[in-house]
């Protein structure tokens, strides 16, 4: 993944050769280390990557993206170290560590390295539905303890305003979700995490955290987008959201689990419980928390029906299956074998409409 790197053309002025050898030797002595960032709709710095990376000696940048080129001018290095953009020892108090208006560049991260991320104006946007995923390509296998997907609210506007907090709102996320869960990639692997913006027109600012499951490693990547693609798309029906999304995380710590039935299951029952972890319009993530029975299991399998609407869109933890109304969750390879008594959790992000109720469930265990 290193830019092809050009040849100067021999009638350059000198200036522009040495300018270019300079480059060089900066993008040869920072080799890329192996992290990651938000490859679609692609972050502010690994979009110019992309777009001019095998290019950066062009002078077109400067007319055809100019917030590449400014970006270029303050720092090459911006875009070389493209998957580089993370702080460490954050420990989840991102609004803490990072002041508004300096959010692309994670507070001024790596000495500044990304500052010029934070400049307003007018980065190239990706064309996005308001329904849509955003990919996460991970050089290091990191995996992820969560990823957090954010967008600018509908009124924003990132031609003219600094991006602050209070112009994010939650869109989508996932919980726990081991790099081996990934798709796995040449070098590296990926991930792709829904996510439902709706009530949304125009340019706005995607906005992912990702905690990689390594140290306290957190990635803040922001991502231009044009919702609707600003064409013919007739304006979504969806009504914005009335409540606010959820602002505290998930729970670190597990759910409580059932009190003990008073009549002890037989060896190689389960029982499974239900809560839905964070809710907001038109979503919503759910846990369920698989406990053995008096014996030991090897593997099991949770069914419940939806009520309401309700959809599962995406799990970790388990593999889930939709037939229907039908919703089956099956142990991955590495939670199915739980001892007697012991517990396992796997979750979910859903979406609903009218209710949301919680299910009866079924665990099976063999
Ligand atoms: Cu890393």
């Amino acid at each position: 993944m290193s830019p092809q790197l050009r040849s100067p053309r021999l009638l350059w002025p000198l200036a522009v050769v040495a300018a270019a050898i300079l480059l060089l030797t900066t993008a040869l002595a920072n080799p890329v280390s192996a992290h990651g960032s938000v490859v679609d709709p692609a972050s502010r710095n690994y979009g110019c990557w992309q777009r001019w990376g095998s290019n950066f000696q062009s002078p077109q940048m400067a007319t055809e993206d100019p917030m590449c080129w400014q970006a270029w001018q303050a720092d090459p290095n911006a875009m070389w170290n493209w998957n580089g953009l993370f702080r460490e020892g954050v420990a989840g108090n991102h609004q803490g560590a990072i002041p508004n208006g300096q959010l692309c560049s994670a507070g001024h991260t790596a000495n500044g390295r990304y500052d010029a991320l934070d400049t307003v104006g007018a980065w190239k946007t990706t064309p996005a539905s308001t329904n849509f995923r955003v990919r996460l390509y991970d050089q290091a296998s990191h995996g992820a303890d969560y990823i957090r997907v954010y967008a600018t609210r509908q009124g924003f506007n990132a031609l003219t305003e600094p991006l602050g907090w209070d112009d994010l709102e939650l869109v989508g996320q996932i919980g726990n979700t081991p790099a081996s869960q990934w798709k796995s990639e040449t070098n590296g692997v990926s991930i792709e995490i829904p996510a439902n913006a709706p009530g949304r027109t125009g340019r706005h600012v995607v906005y992912t955290i990702w905690q990689a499951s390594h140290l306290d490693q957190s990635y803040y990547l922001c991502s231009d987008v044009d919702f609707g693609g600003g064409s013919t798309t007739p304006p979504p029906t969806t009504p914005p959201p009335t409540t606010p999304p959820p602002t505290t995380p998930p729970p670190t710590t597990p759910p409580p689990t059932t009190p003990p039935p008073t009549t002890p299951p037989p060896a190689g029952a389960c029982t499974a419980t239900y809560r839905v972890t964070a809710q907001w319009a038109g979503g919503f993530q759910g846990d369920v928390t698989v406990t053995a029975g008096g014996g030991a299991v090897t593997n099991w399998s949770v069914t419940w029906t939806l009520a309401g609407g309700q959809q599962v869109t995406s799990a970790w933890n388990a593999t889930v299956s939709t037939s229907g109304t039908r919703v089956t969750a099956r142990n991955m390879s590495y939670n199915g074998a739980l001892g007697a008594g012991a517990s396992t959790t796997f979750g979910f992000l859903g979406s609903w409409s009218g209710t949301n109720p919680v299910p009866t469930l079924t665990c099976t265990a063999t």
